[in-house]
């Protein structure tokens, strides 16, 4: 690296944040099964030292994305999970409502042809609202698993019509310095219209909502061949890009580390990134995720390993010599401007980290100090005979 490319890539280190989700630490499967870990989470406790041990050894994870029903059990008070949360040395992040795992949502949530079901999923995003204030949260972070999986079954136009109504009346109850991620996803659990199917349907409905709703790009959730990055620079554009959720994927909603199969992609979606901040003299705000539930993978080390791909992706892409790429573009010389890019996604970027995790005085190299200090082994042996003190016997089937 140059003196000059170190310097903007430390630059783009130090301000670079990303959230850790608290249900990547706790068991996950698949909806075939379910694999047990021994140093799994088993509570909201355990979900935030495990996050704070990421954040701990990187120095970039300050917040965790909390979903309410999975981490916020009805009576539970949000004040003792945020001073938890302090405890372990993170903040409690983006607040994920559910409205998707009960009974009720059958027919769906906000798109439901019953009024009453309706009510009661804004009712819980309400409730949801309250917890982000009593928690300090930024971010009201939606998915909805809405939609109808055969023709015929429900009126398209209608249950559009309901998401507009549900989503405007949930924006009146935000704070004005509280933000709506409005999150879509073509497929699963419905299977032949999703109601949020794409980037289009979300920029439009959460810019019926107010101006406080964003769009979320969770990277998992588009066809095989789209390109996610064009995506990204329109949002951008529109100043409608929120947030992202990061994983990486094969086939679907695969939930694979990031870079696992394709680094060059989301080192394409930071370079719009960085390229519109470079062209228009701001870097907008936009609040990073990782959205991964790990089977196979320990879940702490695979997120240290996430972390420390997104760091390495975006100072790649920190570096590219936007100038360069102008001319190049301007002259329509397709191959230098594509160099350009290929350039600063080869260049090696671990002069960077070090420098960055130097002035922030954390390990050199993050995941093997992880091993290092046994926490995976330590954290095994406390949750197991925690679990054996609760009765909590697991094994056999989905549970
Ligand atoms: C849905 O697949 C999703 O991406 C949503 O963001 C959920 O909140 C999350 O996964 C749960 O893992
Ligand atoms: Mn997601």
């Amino acid at each position: 690296m140059t003196p000059k490319t170190l310097r903007r890539a430390v630059e783009a280190l130090d301000s670079f944040k990303v959230e850790t989700p608290s249900w990547g630490f706790a068991d996950t499967g698949t909806r075939f099964g379910k694999f047990f870990q021994d140093a799994a989470a088993i509570d909201m406790n355990d979900k935030l030292a495990d996050a704070g041990q990421v954040h701990a050894l990187t120095g970039c994870c300050p917040t965790v994305a909390v979903h309410v029903l999975w981490d916020f059990v009805p009576g539970q008070d949000p004040k003792k999970v945020t001073r938890q949360a302090r405890q372990h040395g993170v903040k409690i992040g983006s607040i994920n409502p559910n409205v998707f795992q009960d009974q009720c949502y059958k027919w769906g949530s906000f798109g439901n042809n019953d009024p009453k079901v309706r009510e009661q999923a804004l009712q819980h995003c309400f409730d949801s609202v309250a917890i982000m204030k009593a928690t300090g949260s930024e971010y009201l972070s939606l998915w909805f698993a809405d939609g109808i999986s055969y023709p015929g079954q429900g009126s398209i136009r209608e249950r559009k019509g309901h998401f507009t109504e549900c989503l405007k009346a949930l924006h009146k109850q935000l704070g004005p310095k509280q933000t709506m991620l409005v999150e879509y996803k073509p497929f699963e659990p419905a299977f032949y219209a999703t109601d949020i199917a794409d980037w289009g349907m979300a920029c439009l409905l959460a810019k019926k909502a107010g101006s406080r709703a964003k769009v979320l790009v969770d990277t998992g959730h588009h066809y095989t061949a789209q390109n996610i990055e064009q995506i990204v620079a329109w949002l951008l554009d529109e100043d409608m890009l929120g947030g992202f959720h990061f994983n990486d994927r094969r086939y679907a909603d695969d939930d694979l580390t990031l870079g696992s199969i394709d680094p060059y992609q989301a080192f394409r979606i930071f370079h719009e990134i960085h390229c519109f901040a470079s062209d228009s003299g701001r870097m907008p705000k936009i609040a990073y995720m990782i959205d991964q539930s790990h089977n196979e993978k320990s879940k702490v080390e695979a997120t240290i390993q996430t972390v420390v791909m997104a760091q390495e992706l975006y100072a790649k892409a920190a570096i590219v010599d936007h100038d360069a790429l102008r001319r190049a573009q301007a002259k329509n010389n397709v191959i230098d401007a594509e160099l350009v890019l290929k350039k600063a996604f080869f260049t090696d970027v671990a002069p960077a980290l070090a420098a960055f995790r130097k002035r922030h005085q954390l390990p050199a190299d993050p995941l093997a100090e992880h091993r290092r200090q046994g926490y995976e082994k330590k954290a095994a042996a406390d949750r197991n005979r925690r679990r054996k003190a609760m009765g909590i016997v697991r094994g056999g089937s989905y549970a």
